[in-house]
């Protein structure tokens, strides 16, 4: 048997969350088209007879990393590539840019990583990867190059086995059937934020953070029934009119997405209050910021 961490790093946007999603066959990150989505470390467990892969998805490391907020964010990717026992690389097929060398750059020396090449089923030809392949293998020494699709799975099963050559050798730390070590009121803020993401302007959903008040398990085992109150905040108080629109109905829309999302979940009826408030620059304030559990 092996067992180990996984971690998953790159620059935002080459398809860490949705990697995970796919070799989980469960949406538990949150994907979006735009980059720094990912906001916390999220671990994703899968168990096989012979291996427990523990995936940690990272936020993208940003090289302007201009707020406190963002600052934090990179600590946390930093974080994923030190600490796991084997990284994955991701980057993307059609280009290796210098945002992608300092992400690669954070990690320390001496780590196994392979560099996972992922949305080959954007080129016409697989074979056009090659040459970026080439010039990826001189950039460090990895353990291993695979380039994948996180979209249509290709080369999934390959990763798999490389990335199980690579972890150490031990028994499995989560029970076999367990998908997360998050619990339920993470995934209720997590959902409910990334329809902030969908259905938001270009910079709004940078500007806002999702809280849960309060999370209560108000059913029976026949009849599973969560009670759930969120709140999020923003920046100013013309952010607040857009994320409630006018008459309400844009909050409204959002958080019937995000109540049906959770109902998926979570497996059972869904209540979600959701309230906006502003707290003046939370993104620069170190105080909020450690509120919230950004420190
Ligand atoms: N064509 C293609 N798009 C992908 C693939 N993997 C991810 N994407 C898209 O790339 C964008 C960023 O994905 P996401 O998983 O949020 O990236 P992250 O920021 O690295 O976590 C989303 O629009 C995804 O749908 C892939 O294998 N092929
Ligand atoms: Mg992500």
């Amino acid at each position: 048997m092996k067992c180990g961490t996984v971690g998953i790093v790159g620059r935002p946007n080459t398809g860490k969350s949705s990697l995970l999603n796919r070799i989980l066959g469960q949406k538990l990150s949150i994907v979006s088209a735009r980059p720094q989505t990912t906001r916390h470390l999220v671990t994703g467990i899968l168990t096989r007879p012979d291996c427990q892969y523990i995936f940690v998805d990272a936020p993208g490391q940003q090289a302007r990393s201009k707020s406190i907020f963002q600052r934090a964010l990179n600590r946390r990717a930093t974080e994923a590539g030190r600490d796991a026992d084997v990284v994955l690389f991701v980057m993307e097929a059609q280009r290796f840019a210098p945002d992608d060398r300092m992400a690669l750059d954070r990690i320390p020396e001496g780590q196994k990583v392979i560099a996972v090449v992922n949305k080959i089923d954007t080129v016409k030809k697989e074979s056009q990867v090659i040459p970026l392949l080439e010039r990826v293998a001189r950039e460090r020494s990895f353990h291993a190059i695979v380039p994948i699709s996180a979209r249509t799975g290709r080369n999934l099963p390959e990763l798999l086995k490389v990335i199980r050559e690579a972890l150490p050798e031990g028994p499995a730390v989560y029970p076999a059937e367990q998908l997360t070590d998050r619990d339920e009121r993470f995934f209720a803020a997590e959902l409910l934020r990334e329809k902030l993401f969908e259905q938001m302007g270009e910079e709004l959903p940078y500007r806002c953070e999702v809280v849960i008040d309060s999370f209560k398990d108000e059913g029976t085992p026949q009849r599973p029934f969560r009670r759930i109150e969120a709140t999020i905040l923003v920046e100013r108080d013309s952010q607040k009119a857009i994320v409630v629109g006018s008459g309400g109905e844009k909050l409204k829309h959002m958080a019937t997405a995000a109540r049906k999302d959770m109902e998926k979940l979570f497996g059972g009826k869904v209540y979600l209050g959701t309230w906006v408030k502003v707290r003046k620059s939370w993104t620069d304030d170190a105080r909020v910021l450690k509120q919230l559990g950004y420190d």
